[in-house]
């Protein structure tokens, strides 16, 4: 076991060992076998007086220093029309009246309403997070693969269960949330979501915005890139990014080219694994064309390497091409083999559903480990970001079908800049794509693009500097057929010293910027700090969600009780069990105190009676784990054993009324003897 990166031990030499890494493997599109290690890469910026390569700011270890030269650095773009710097004009993003830009205000007063939702995943806090656009405030959260005491998830049998049959771990790593699409629309239903770290994909319900299904996948052991397929939700699509094993259960275990990397495709009613594709190379990211029929997914390592020297080896990689009704086909034909209750396809490239003129999945070349892939509003082209290659790859959707070599299906290649990670739209012929390395966002223009020379840089319009390292940017619905342009947002992997410091871990720096319809210069007008760490996020206008204020109880007749101050009582249900139900309401229980025996295992109903929007009643039980939040016309269920004899003060942990303190019961546990 060597590992180079650790051979090096002063922080100086590592930062240049990983310089000269990145140097190395950055590839130049016009000529990618003659970038040698030694090359510069000719990217450097002008800035009045110094000349300094972005890629300084991955470097520089101590904020001071770093501060002035960002500054310099926000300024030398002079995207904003006075001369001010993006921190002059309410980069501080602090809301007030001074928070607004100059030209494009993104303050909301007190008292009035963002115009779109906000859809953030939360990455390895498994929470979804609901952000108001423009005023990028935080509206609240939804748990999914982590548990969450304010809302009670985790706590209630409900949703504990859900997370105990979903593999019963204990956290989850978000990345890509999906909007529930009905011909080619938000629908306002469901969002859809991946978890990283351990091959799931959950659903949330968007009339409770509540975690309601979670899948396990089979057979793979990571979900990475993930969408629905357009349009009208027929699938939730996800890529299994780290090749193993097929089924993982022991053998193969030293052969790595016997590892497998599979597509899968969910139900997203049943929220079952439909069916999974087998694959050479590995699966990241994938996005849907617009009509139902193509799923196009990024691999970064075709060489199916385990360890890094390898996976960057080659200067081409692929995009792999689904063709989904033709593996429907071939799962009703029983072609397919059976792991794990799942049919498995065959789609590697030397399957025999892989030869004929209708190929399961067409294996396009592209340069180099390639990560986004995202599909334009028209449906047209998919574009794909080349990570170790300055340019986007744009493959025309209506030839793959017609082409016989897929490599023909390219329809552009502009050279856009180091590191591009992802691409967004505004609906008015421009392409945004994040420069990961150059911490910049790169707008050019997309037939430009298609009629250019391929590696031409010439269809970049502008870039704007952000701070620091993108990877995903969205723009308002710009995975929709009508992007709705006026806004972006970066969602920066680092922010270094844009904010009070906080210690070694650093918030994420989402930034607002406005892009109008496209015809002007972009320009930042918020920094957003956000806790570690959002990939990508979702918007939808307001008019498309329609949430809920209160439960209906019809929702879940037949499965829970409707429990009121009368039918309030203890029930023994067995020699050691009872079922005690409860109402609530300000400011009481519909129980003053309820006495259970030593060992009881005890099933608690409560139902908050109120019909008054945002009047929580909390359920908290010490020393018991007991944590419930009861909406109202909500009833939640938890069941725990009475271990200890003793009293126990119930109490609520919302502040309901001004009677608050005084809404208690007790819990009395009498000795066994
Ligand atoms: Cu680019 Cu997981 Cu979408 Cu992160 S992925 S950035
Ligand atoms: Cu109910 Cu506080």
């Amino acid at each position: 076991m060597s590992n180079d990166a650790n051979d090096s031990s002063d922080a100086e030499s590592l930062v240049e060992e990983h310089e000269q890494r990145i140097n190395d493997l950055v590839a130049d599109v016009d000529d990618p076998a003659e970038l040698g290690a030694d090359e510069d890469d000719g990217f450097s910026m002008q800035l009045a007086g110094l000349e300094l390569d972005r890629r300084d700011f991955m470097k520089a270890g101590a904020a001071t220093g770093l501060a002035s030269a960002a500054g310099a650095f926000a300024g030398c773009q002079t995207a904003l029309p006075d001369g001010k710097t993006p921190s002059d004009s309410g980069g501080g993003g602090d809301g007030g009246s001074q928070g607004a830009s100059a030209s494009h205000g993104h303050f909301v007063p007190p008292g009035e309403k963002d115009e779109y939702y906000g859809f953030w995943s939360g990455g390895h806090s498994g929470e979804i997070r609901v952000i108001g656009i423009p005023s990028m405030r935080e509206l609240q959260r939804i748990p999914v693969f982590n548990t969450e005491p304010a809302r009670g998830y985790g706590f209630d049998d409900q949703s504990s269960e859900m997370l105990e049959q979903a593999g019963d771990y204990t956290w989850g790593d978000n990345h890509h949330p999906n909007l529930s699409e009905t011909d080619g629309d938000y629908d306002g239903e469901y969002l859809y979501v991946n978890d990283k770290a351990n091959g799931r994909i959950a659903r949330v319900n968007l009339k409770y915005f509540e975690t309601d299904a979670i899948v396990d996948v089979p057979n793979v052991q990571c979900i990475h890139g993930t969408t629905v397929l357009s349009p009208d939700t027929k699938y939730v699509l996800g890529n299994g990014e780290f090749r193993a094993p097929l089924p993982n259960d022991g053998r193969d275990v030293n052969n790595p080219e016997e590892y497998t990397a599979l597509f899968s495709a969910v139900d997203p009613e049943s929220m079952e694994t439909a069916w999974q594709v087998k694959v050479d190379g590995n699966l990241d990211i994938v996005d849907t064309g617009k009509e139902g029929r193509w799923a196009i997914s990024s691999c970064y390592n075709s060489e199916e390497a385990t360890e890094i020297q390898g996976m960057t080896r080659d200067d081409r990689d692929y995009a792999k091409v689904f063709d989904i009704p033709a593996i429907e086909q071939a799962v009703e034909n029983g072609n397919y083999e059976e792991v794990n209750g799942v049919p498995v396809v065959d789609g590697t490239r030397e399957s025999d559903l892989n030869s004929g003129d209708e190929p399961l999945v067409r294996y396009i070349s592209t340069p180099k480990s390639p990560h986004c892939v995202e599909v334009g509003p028209d449906g047209k082209y998919a574009f794909i970001a080349g990570k170790l290659s300055p340019t986007v790859t744009m493959l025309d959707l209506d030839k793959i079908g017609e082409v016989d070599d897929p490599a023909d299906a390219v329809a552009g290649r502009p050279k856009v800049g180091l590191g591009p990670l992802h691409t967004t739209f505004d609906g008015n012929g421009h392409a945004y794509t994040s420069l990961f390395i150059d911490s910049q966002v790169a707008k050019w223009d997309i037939e430009e693009a298609a009629n250019a020379e391929l590696g031409s840089s010439d269809p970049v319009i502008e870039k704007q500097d952000v701070h620091y390292n993108p990877g995903h940017i969205q723009a308002l619905e710009a995975m929709t057929t009508d992007p709705d342009g006026e806004w972006l947002i970066s969602l920066n992997k680092l922010s270094k010293d844009r904010f009070l410091p906080v210690g070694p871990i650093h918030p994420d720096n989402d930034q607002l910027i406005h892009i109008g319809d496209g015809e002007k210069e972009m320009e930042i007008v918020a920094d957003h700090p956000a806790y570690p760490e959002p990939h990508d996020c979702v918007f939808a206008h307001r008019d498309k969600i329609n949430p809920a204020t209160t439960w209906d109880k019809a929702d879940y007749e037949g499965e829970k009780p409707f429990v009121t101050a009368e039918n309030s009582g203890v029930e023994r249900t067995g020699e050691n069990s009872v079922h005690v139900k409860a109402s609530s309401k300000r400011s009481e229980y519909g129980m003053y105190d309820f006495t259970v025996q030593e060992g009881d295992e005890v099933r608690l109903t409560v139902t908050n009676v109120e019909g008054v929007r945002d009047i929580i009643h909390g359920v908290a039980i010490p020393e018991h784990d007991v944590n419930l939040a009861v909406a109202p016309q909500d009833t939640r269920e938890v069941t725990f054993t009475a271990d200890d004899p003793g009293v126990y003060w119930i109490y609520c942990t919302y502040f309901c009324s001004a009677l608050h303190l005084e809404m208690r019961s007790r819990m009395i546990v009498e000795p066994s003897e």
